[in-house]
């Protein structure tokens, strides 16, 4: 991870985007996600902790900050100019903005993951799918950029838009000024995240824990998908896993706003996702709250994790890398 230099290290997000030759509109929306945190900070800092009264489709009480964090967002989604169709954690459907969809963008969102540990005081974060067009409902390799905010000890931004992982930290301005860029995983870590509860892990996600713990992997995991991903990235290697569950087949963690735009994240940073068998980016969503199981950090330790399942959990034999037959021109 190259250290910029001090020119860079001052470039603020909207120039540091300009420079890289990010789209216009693409470039508003994502500075618009970035001006709408400063208001999530504000309310996490300062708002109710309490129950906003209210309850998701889930059945799970809304706080009263994922219900802030959501409506901050949406408003400023829905002002942009740049979006067609939205989706959020906290809706029960895909909200149209803007039925003339040509250059705009379709966003689905988590406006606060994690807003259980906001009265606990451990960090939570917002994070941010980005599709062209205005369909949603598709694998998340297509889409045109991922990022999140972590709302921890210092308020930071990770995007990318296919070319690369960048973290920005705000300032005492609240500005959102370079900080790494090109973040990459090693190819193997020296930690994990292992979510659900142990006795629930099926045979193949048993051995697997056992044998990072056999190799003398540290735990760290902190019930925030966006910190303890953000720790993976920034430390440059580590696995982090919500497996499938025998009481939760499909696991925990929304494919639409949590897994394919860090599967996105990490896929750039040179890593991999998978949920188990196949890459999280090429999963179809076929309900807007569609959940599935995830393995997400360096690449060897994911496909360690997919070889185990296959041998004691069976499921799709790994296909033999395709040789390419190339045509011999006439
Ligand atoms: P909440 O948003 O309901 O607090 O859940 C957070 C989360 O979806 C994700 O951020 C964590 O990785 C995961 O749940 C933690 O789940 P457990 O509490 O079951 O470990």
């Amino acid at each position: 991870m190259s250290e910029p230099g001090k020119t860079k290290f001052q470039v603020d997000l909207r120039r540091h985007l300009r420079e890289t030759g990010v789209e216009e509109n693409l470039i508003h929306l994502i500075c618009e996600i970035a001006e709408a945190s400063k208001y999530i900070i504000h309310s996490i800092r300062t708002g109710e902790l309490g129950v906003a009264g209210t309850s998701n489709l889930y059945g799970e009480q809304q706080l009263a900050l994922d219900v802030l964090a959501d409506r901050i967002l949406r408003k400023r989604l829905d002002h942009s100019g740049v979006v067609a169709n939205m989706m959020s954690e906290e809706m029960d459907q895909i909200i149209p903005v803007s039925p003339d969809w040509e250059g705009k963008y379709s966003v689905a969102f988590d406006p606060l993951d994690g807003s259980s540990l906001v009265d606990v005081n451990l960090a939570v974060g917002t994070i941010v799918a980005i599709f062209p067009g205005y369909n949603l409902m598709r694998p998340g390799r297509e889409q045109a950029a991922a990022m999140y905010i972590l709302y921890g000890p210092r308020t930071t931004l990770v995007y990318s838009v296919g070319d690369g992982v960048f973290e920005f930290g705000m300032n005492n301005l609240m500005e959102y000024t370079l900080l790494r860029e090109h973040i990459t995983l090693k190819p193997k870590g020296s930690l994990y995240s292992p979510g659900g509860v142990r006795n629930q892990y099926t045979p193949g996600v048993e051995s697997y824990v056992s044998s990072l713990e056999k190799r003398g992997v540290k735990l760290r995991y902190s019930g925030g998908f966006v910190p303890d991903i953000n720790q993976v990235l920034l430390k440059g290697e580590g696995i982090f896993l919500y497996p499938h569950l025998k009481n939760l087949p499909r696991g925990k963690l929304r494919l639409l706003f949590e897994l394919s735009p860090m599967a996105y994240l990490i896929e750039q940073a040179g890593g991999a996702a998978s949920d188990g068998k196949q890459p999280i980016l090429d999963l179809m969503p076929n309900d807007i709250h569609e959940r599935a199981p995830v393995f997400i950090g360096c690449k060897e330790d994911v496909l360690l994790a997919e070889k185990m399942l296959r041998t004691h959990e069976g499921g799709p034999a790994a296909q033999p890398e395709k040789t390419r037959t190339v045509k011999k021109s006439a």
